[in-house]
């Protein structure tokens, strides 16, 4: 049984129930265990009159975070957590604990990140830490749950890849029996060759590498993307999904992770739809007001925090200049600017989409402007030359997603076992 499952209402009945010593309190008659699982915490009463002498003497010494066994009777009491506590008939200790831990589990002491993601483990199961994880699990859910309502098809395409897709950040090289071979920066050329074969919309939730040289609170080497791509729709049709998909995420987490939310001492509210539009010009006029962008440049860190402190909550910056976006954005009429967006949330991006360029002379041109070679990418320039549809999509990055959502101060936080520039393990 989890400790979910046992109320007041089943004093007197004989119940199994199996966790980790969170605590031990030792009155001498009397021994309290907190047991600790899943789900959260249950008081095993012991006192010395009522159970047998061998399991009284047993229970007091056992180690904390031990895993254990306890078989007894529910009793109704008022005073206990949950308003009621279990006598114990037998205690069986399945594994013993070392001691010292190298980590308090209580949450009563605040511990460096470092140590805590080198013991992982430990850290998990403290409750508020594993409250981001269950949220971020319904996260995911709600996600799929919502697209393939839509009808989008999910599929699975290679990390272990030839070519890069996204400008800016370096790929890691791996060696592939003689080649030369790269972990995949990003789904984007794969997902937009299936809308070649005609999937018309296609999704997928998978790790994406970035050899990011730089350790930040935002950034990590290995992060989990949603991608869509969807045929015979423009940016603004992505955008849509996108916001609605935001809007019933946050809805279906108010209703389905009440518990974690409150062990996190988070109160969430829908957003409101449609986010805010503003374009790059607007957004750089309203970043002058701490520093000069000019026009074509990309926003630094300290311009994204002057425009997220005055705009706030989800909104999107558009019609970002071209040169700054990569090979497959497609351009407006006027070709300095393109049919691109970010999803923001204050001053973090979100998300990156855009409308693609399906006309193939124009996307090897693109290609060429870049200083890349249309030869490496032949590949996915294929499926452009023989009844490619218009198509537009996005890449939600999911712990940023998770990050805002729960006002995380460091993306870590939002990874069960993160990768950074020196973090390789667990
Ligand atoms: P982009 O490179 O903007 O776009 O990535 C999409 C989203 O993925 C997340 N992300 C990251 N999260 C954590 N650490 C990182 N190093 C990291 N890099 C990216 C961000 C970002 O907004 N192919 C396009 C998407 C598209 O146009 O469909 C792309 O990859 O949340």
């Amino acid at each position: 049984m989890r400790s979910t499952e046992i109320t007041p209402d089943k004093d007197g009945e004989q119940v199994t129930l199996a966790g980790w010593v969170h605590e031990v309190r030792d009155l001498g008659g009397l021994v309290f265990i907190v047991l600790r699982d899943r789900e959260g915490f249950i008081q095993i009463t012991l006192p010395k009159k009522a159970v047998e002498r061998e399991v009284f003497n047993r229970a007091r010494k056992i180690s904390r975070e031990s895993v254990i066994k306890v078989e007894g009777i529910v009793k109704r009491e008022d005073k206990a957590p949950n308003g009621f506590e279990i006598i114990p008939k037998t205690i069986e200790v399945l594994n013993g604990s070392s001691a010292p831990l190298p980590l308090e589990v209580t949450e009563k002491v605040p511990a460096e990140l470092d140590t805590r993601l080198d013991n992982r483990f430990m850290d998990l199961r403290r409750p508020k830490v594993s409250a981001i994880f269950r949220i971020k699990s319904q996260v995911v859910r709600s996600i799929r749950e919502f697209l393939y309502e839509e009808g989008f098809i999910e599929v699975q395409t290679p990390k272990i890849v030839s070519t890069a897709t996204e400008g800016g950040t370096e790929l890691f090289p791996i060696s592939y029996f003689e080649r030369e071979a790269f972990l995949n920066q990003s789904p984007q050329l794969y997902k937009q060759i299936l809308m070649s074969a005609g999937f018309e919309k296609v999704l997928e939730i998978g790790p994406i590498f970035r050899a990011e040289e730089h350790n930040t609170t935002r950034h990590l080497n290995e992060a989990t993307s949603v991608d869509i791509e969807m045929s015979f729709t423009d940016h603004e049709g992505v955008m849509k999904l996108l916001e609605r998909l935001v809007a019933k995420v946050y809805a279906d987490i108010i209703e389905k992770c009440d518990k974690f939310l409150k062990i996190l001492e988070i109160k969430l509210e829908v957003p409101e739809v449609p986010f805010p539009r503003i374009s790059y010009s607007s957004a750089i006029e309203i970043a002058s007001k701490s520093q000069e962008i000019p026009w074509g440049e990309d926003l630094d860190l300290q311009a994204l925090k002057t425009i997220g402190a005055e705009i706030g909550g989800f909104y999107f910056i558009t019609e970002w200049p071209t040169k700054i976006k990569p090979f497959y954005v497609m351009p407006f009429e006027d070709e300095k600017i393109s049919k691109s967006f970010d999803l923001m949330h204050g001053y973090i991006e979100l998300a990156s989409g855009a409308q693609r360029e399906h006309r193939y002379e124009k996307l090897v041109e693109a290609i060429k402007a870049k200083g890349l070679h249309p030869e490496s990418f032949e590949f996915y320039l294929k499926a452009f030359r023989y009844g490619m549809p218009p198509h537009a999509g996005w890449g939600l990055g999911l712990e940023r997603f998770v990050m805002a959502m729960l006002d995380l101060g460091n993306i870590r936080e939002a990874m069960i076992f993160p990768r950074d520039r020196v973090r390789l393990s667990p």
